[in-house]
């Protein structure tokens, strides 16, 4: 019989909530911050003036299409491998650019969520009919091995919308290594990093007056209330955003306003709350061409070209093994 570990959880979220809550100073993982309100809370967050991050890269993509496509194909045609594809609006111009260069690939976006993925093969549809869209659920790691395994044509591997950023440089180490791994020599890897620039336009960013970036943030705490049984007063958190311009980290918390008790039910836990007591949720990291450079060599990858706008506001990498 298999020696089985049983856990006193029901999910992972439910485990990862109680180690945070019951550390000192509390924490929550961003990942979860994402059902299907967080989805369209960052969907919102993108769409917003102070998020710049997706002009930047829009404009960019825009501005270098031909280029990237030229650079993409291959004689014998290429798979395009999306991690985390969203709605594609950034990745459909490229997309166009392809089809319009009469180049031969195929579009195997990657998704946890099966919706998304319907979503994104639909508007396809009926935006760019001529792309073949091989959509392929689950998650990123194991899903690259599967193609790299059954794939033998040039890959390259799309990660737009600087999603590294949520990562501390050890986790993008990793996640780096382990993208490495399924490349082969011909293949590719196009990255975005947003770049570190003036503190205060990385501040509002991530401090909208609308508040859509605190629902977001505190959209954990929705989470935790409707899938734990939690009893989370949201108005009794502030939300708090922090740069380090020399580590080009930004931090974002929910602070207690009062001492306060949470009772959360399904942990069997009640969790305790000084006033002014953070819960750190989330890191977007910025980054320059030196950090880029060394998280390469620490995964065993090489910075073949960067594309950029006339601020170096964003960056898109192209990196080889
Ligand atoms: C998904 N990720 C790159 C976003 C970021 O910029 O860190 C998530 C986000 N958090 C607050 N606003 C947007």
């Amino acid at each position: 019989m298999k020696n089985q570990t049983k856990t006193m959880f029901e999910s992972a979220f439910a485990e990862d909530t109680y180690k945070g809550l019951t550390s000192y100073p509390k924490y929550l993982l961003s990942k979860y911050i994402y059902d299907k309100k967080g989805d369209k809370l960052f969907q919102q967050i993108m769409d917003m003036p102070e998020y710049y991050l997706t002009s930047c890269e829009f404009n960019i993509l825009k501005l270098n299409a031909t280029n990237i496509a030229e650079i993409f194909s291959s004689d014998s045609g290429f798979d395009l491998i999306e991690l985390g594809a969203g709605d594609g609006k950034k990745t459909k111009i490229i997309l166009q650019e392809l089809v319009d260069k009469k180049y031969e690939f195929d579009y195997l976006p990657i998704d946890i969520s099966q919706n998304v993925l319907d979503e994104l093969e639909h508007s396809l549809e009926q935006e760019i009919p001529e792309v073949n869209v091989k959509v392929q659920q689950g998650t990123y790691f194991k899903t690259l091995e599967k193609l790299a395994e059954y794939n033998t044509r040039k890959k390259v591997i799309l990660v737009l919308g600087s999603n590294i950023g949520n990562l501390s440089h050890k986790e993008a180490v990793d996640f780096l290594a382990n993208i490495a791994g399924a490349m082969s020599e011909e293949d590719m890897l196009f990255m975005g990093f947003d770049q570190k620039k003036d503190p205060q336009r990385i501040l509002d960013a991530y401090n909208d007056p609308a508040g859509i970036t605190e629902a977001f943030n505190k959209n954990l705490l929705v989470r935790i209330n409707s899938e734990l049984e939690g009893n989370f007063d949201v108005d009794k958190f502030l939300h708090w955003e922090t740069y380090d311009p020399e580590t080009g980290t930004a931090k974002s918390f929910l602070v207690s306003k009062e001492e306060q008790q949470v009772e959360i039910r399904k942990l069997g836990i009640k969790v305790n709350f000084e006033a002014w007591e953070t819960i750190h949720t989330e890191i977007s990291q910025k980054y320059d061409d030196s950090v880029v450079q060394w998280l390469a060599d620490e995964a065993g990858l090489e910075v073949e070209k960067a594309f950029t706008d006339k601020d170096n506001c964003y960056k898109n990498y192209i990196f080889r093994r």
